[in-house]
């Protein structure tokens, strides 16, 4: 199913007014709003092919009707996404789950709803039908030479498909870890993980970029051989120029200072990018500032702050995604939500006075950085985020128009209310 511009231009009429009162009311408080505006046009955040059906637990899975079923209906679904926000024009795919059978026909598909592929991502944290060896042990880290070799050999063929889709990164998140104490020997894992990594890393295309996922807990309850963000940065400074850390949001221990990590991260020229969405627990795989916006904007203030003074470009410079899961809502309602949030706190940190921030920091001035931060994050950006979709052919209110137009009854009559998505 495809949207039609008209569709969205006309649905668009009747919000019209009352978008431009509130936009000419913003732009009394926001000087810079029409450079804001450019830059959340140009910003672009990437959607999952593993988010596009309903995620589940290991309590259950209850899926709702027209779930996509393959590959060329999830990119459909990123198509109608992006369609409306035109904020997610990128798909991630996780191989073996979404292996491309075509790629010319897969690529014309993408082209057509003018989608680009962001990183592909490795999958050595299940059994595959007909696998030769488990992984139960783990992969990369494994005490068995033979298992690290399939694995690396699976993340060399994640490559390959990359490639020919002209994916330029590979996402590498590894399950591998201990579940009780005396199970591992810490050292050795990671020297078999590193070693496992450099093989990897040498088949890299010049222009690739690897991205190490860290994640503190799950599927291993004792140790993770890719815990944290420092034990990610160790392998990234090993392995090269082209290896960096990728921050995900729900993978770290309560209270960490999320922040801080990006921070530091930046300063190291080692941030390679997030994994977007919100836990109350741990892993929870929630709508992204669904539960802590104050935290996904405290974090946008370090990414900007830091990527101005690196000089980096904001759209292109970083690998931006949502990885998330929708146990009870409608995915694709749910991700719609999600790249809102995403630019509303990109669009706050983009408001930060910083000639007023850096004088209270300067002067220990503590209540005023404060107050700087909170005043922004007060203000109302939502017509900054409408009026930028506006600007680029997207609709004023997308998810409004899902439920108008009635999208997900559209897609159920084309596919029909039982189709199950691959992923977890
Ligand atoms: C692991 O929890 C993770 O965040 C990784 O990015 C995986 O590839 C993805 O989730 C799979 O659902
Ligand atoms: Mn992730």
């Amino acid at each position: 199913m495809r949207i039609d511009k008209k569709q969205i231009a006309s649905h668009n009429d009747k919000y019209l007014q009352q978008h431009q009162q509130r936009f000419s009311f913003s732009k009394t408080e926001i000087e810079n709003a029409d450079a804001i505006i450019q830059k959340l046009v140009e910003f672009q955040v990437a959607i999952p092919s593993w988010a596009l059906g309903t995620g589940g637990t290991r309590f259950g899975r209850f899926p709702g009707p027209g779930e996509p079923g393959n590959l060329e209906q999830k990119m459909e679904d990123v198509g109608l996404l992006h369609a409306l926000n035109r904020s997610s024009g990128a798909i991630s795919l996780h191989i073996p789950w979404d292996i491309p059978k075509d790629y010319a026909a897969v690529k014309k598909l993408a082209a057509e709803l003018e989608l680009r592929f962001d990183a592909v991502n490795s999958n050595t944290f299940q059994d595959q039908p007909g696998q030769p060896l488990t992984y139960k042990f783990g992969s990369l880290q494994n005490v068995n030479k033979a298992i690290r070799k399939q694995a690396i050999e699976h993340n060399i063929d994640v490559i390959k498909h990359g490639v020919a889709l002209g994916s330029e990164s590979l996402t590498v998140w590894l399950a591998d870890g201990s579940c009780f104490p005396g199970q591992l020997n810490f050292r050795k894992a990671f020297q078999n993980t590193l070693e496992s990594l450099q093989e990897i890393y040498a088949v890299l295309p010049d222009n690739w970029k690897m991205f190490v996922e860290y994640k503190a807990f799950e599927p291993n309850f004792y140790s993770m051989s890719v815990g944290d963000w420092g034990q990610s940065l160790l392998y990234a400074n090993k392995l090269g120029p082209k290896a960096y850390t990728l921050v995900d949001l729900g993978h770290h221990l309560p209270n960490a200072n999320i922040e801080q990590i990006v921070s530091l991260l930046l300063m190291e020229g080692k941030l390679a990018g997030f994994h977007f969405n919100d836990s109350k627990y741990g892993d929870d795989d929630l709508t992204v500032g669904s539960i802590k916006p104050y935290q996904l904007f405290l974090i946008f203030n370090e990414l900007v702050e830091g990527m101005d003074a690196r000089g980096m470009n904001h759209a292109k410079d970083l690998g931006w995604m949502i990885d998330a899961s929708h146990n009870v809502k409608d995915p694709l309602e749910d991700l719609l939500q999600s790249v809102e949030a995403i630019m509303m706190a990109y669009a706050h940190a983009l408001l930060i006075d910083r000639v007023k921030l850096n004088a209270a920091q300067d002067a220990n001035d503590v209540v005023a950085a404060q107050e700087v931060l909170k005043n922004t994050f007060h203000t109302d950006v939502r017509s900054l985020v409408a009026e930028a979709r506006l600007r680029s052919g997207g609709a004023i209110n997308p998810l409004q128009f899902f439920r108008d137009e009635k999208i997900r009854e559209e897609l159920t009559k084309e596919r029909g209310t039982t189709t199950i998505a691959t992923g977890l």
